[in-house]
């Protein structure tokens, strides 16, 4: 039984996340992932929008994700291959080379990133709608209800 682990804050989650956590789980048999806790957040200086809970519960609904723990500081990870017997670690390259000192104690790897998408160019594209836009998005979402019930009548009778 091959354990790969790996750690992340996975806010918003996204088509990046995605593709890490399914080449992560190709390289064992069980992918174990350390979600950031709020508190844990804000020392890396994120305010992720959904809250640990949140966030464990999406990624651990994940196909490819076996199980999720709270991340709580940077300094657990050895100790977490260690209880999970994790064979390997990975991370996306962005972090290239920063956990190499693990690889005393399992294989350390760093695959490649999604580019083009993040959290932080999600959130800014959203703080981008401007109130008129989602005026007329509303309008046209009500435009778009009352033609469809007009056909659901008109297929009724
Ligand atoms: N990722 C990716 N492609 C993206 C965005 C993220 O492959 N477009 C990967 C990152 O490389 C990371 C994982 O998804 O391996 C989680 O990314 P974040 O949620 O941004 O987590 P991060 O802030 O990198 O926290 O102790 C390690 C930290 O908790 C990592």
């Amino acid at each position: 039984m091959k354990t790969v682990i790996t750690y992340g804050t996975f806010d918003l989650f996204h088509v990046g996340h995605v593709r890490i956590l399914k080449r992560l789980r190709a390289l064992g048999d069980r992918l174990i992932v350390g979600i950031s806790s709020d508190e844990f957040n804000a020392i890396k200086g994120k305010k992720s929008f959904f809250s640990y809970a949140e966030r464990a519960e999406i990624v651990s609904s994940c196909q490819y994700v076996d199980e999720v723990f709270p991340e709580h500081n940077w300094e657990q990870k050895r100790a977490d291959i260690l209880k999970y017997q994790a064979d390997i670690f990975g991370m996306g390259h962005d972090w290239q080379g920063k956990f190499d000192d693990l690889s005393d104690i399992c294989q350390v790897v760093y695959l490649e990133r999604t580019e083009d998408i993040s959290t932080t160019e999600i959130k800014r594209s959203l703080s981008l709608i401007t109130p008129e836009q989602l005026h007329e998005l509303e309008h046209s979402v009500h435009s778009m209800v009352e033609v469809m019930n007009v056909i659901l009548k008109s297929t009724n009778r």
